[in-house]
């Protein structure tokens, strides 16, 4: 078995051809989303999936080319992570294979929990954009988010003078992590910009005690400005509540209750 040269059909301009069209359609279809997803870590894998999974449009642009977020890199490089049993569930309608440990936790290999997680929000129907990153929100004229500004990872990274472009969304899921960067960019643009909290800029996180950051993440995940859902590290980040480390059940909860919260915006419940 091998390839006759004289055989092949196509030639280099159907590469470039099937790359260019290909991604332009789907981007294309991309552009008028019911929920954005800033943020391909593990709050936001989960809620794209359980968005997409209920019929709605949902995107992930993650700046990186890789997604995971903070899932590769385990604890310390030590590529696993410790899940409270209340979330292996989640867990396992990715089919994340799971190991028990001890004191209602269990342990998940850190690389097939981003890969699975990520096939499984795709089979949903959700679309993953990667080397994209938001740098700004769209606000319709009463200042709620509708949208999200875009553009290469690549340009910001080189510090090229390139306009973005702007894909609009019912609902932004702000899930970027530690740095809470949409809500950061958020106050700082939107004049008079305040939180749910009353706050006019990001707290940020607290040092570390794991067990009140995952009781304190659920109740943190919410809509913190009209059209904002904060899921994960960065709904701890915009309350000043603690950090947690290489336990990951929280963020997959995070990530379910954001999509509730999403899913009650995009229908209008809320
Ligand atoms: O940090 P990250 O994994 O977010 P998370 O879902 O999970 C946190 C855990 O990984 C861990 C932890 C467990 O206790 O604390 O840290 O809250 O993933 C955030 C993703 O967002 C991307 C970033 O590259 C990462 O993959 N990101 C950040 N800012 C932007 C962005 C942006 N402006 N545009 C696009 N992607």
């Amino acid at each position: 078995m091998g390839f006759a040269r004289d055989d092949f059909k196509w030639d280099e301009l159907t590469v470039t051809r099937g790359i260019v069209e290909s991604f332009m359609t789907d981007f294309l279809d991309s552009i008028d989303l019911d929920a954005a997803v800033v943020g391909a870590g593990p709050s936001g894998i989960t809620a794209a999936r359980l968005l997409a999974a209920e019929g709605h449009r949902v995107a992930i642009f993650e700046r990186n080319l890789h997604i995971g977020g903070g899932i590769w890199g385990g604890g310390m490089l030590f590529p696993r992570i410790v899940i409270e049993e209340e979330a292996a569930p989640l867990m396992e309608e990715a089919g994340v294979k799971l190991r028990e440990w001890r004191d209602g936790t269990v342990v998940a290999d850190a690389v097939e929990a981003a890969t699975k997680m990520t096939a499984a929000a795709i089979d949903a129907g959700a679309r993953v954009f990667v080397g994209i990153e938001v740098e700004d929100v769209v606000v319709d004229d009463d200042a709620r988010v509708s949208g999200v500004v875009i553009n290469w990872g690549a340009v910001t990274a080189a510090k090229l003078h390139v306009d973005p472009l702007a894909v609009h969304a019912k609902v932004l899921i702000e899930s970027t992590g530690h740095p809470c960067e949409v809500a950061d960019v958020l106050l700082q643009k939107i004049p008079g910009a305040c939180l749910d909290t009353g706050e006019t800029c990001v707290a940020g996180e607290g040092s570390m005690n794991a067990r009140a950051g995952e009781a304190a993440l659920i109740e943190n995940t919410r809509e913190i400005y009209p059209g904002v859902v904060v899921a994960g590290m960065a709904a701890n980040a915009v309350s000043r509540s603690p950090r947690m480390g290489a336990i990951f059940g929280g963020m997959l909860l995070s990530g379910q209750k954001a999509a509730e919260v999403a899913s009650d915006i995009i229908a209008g419940r809320s």
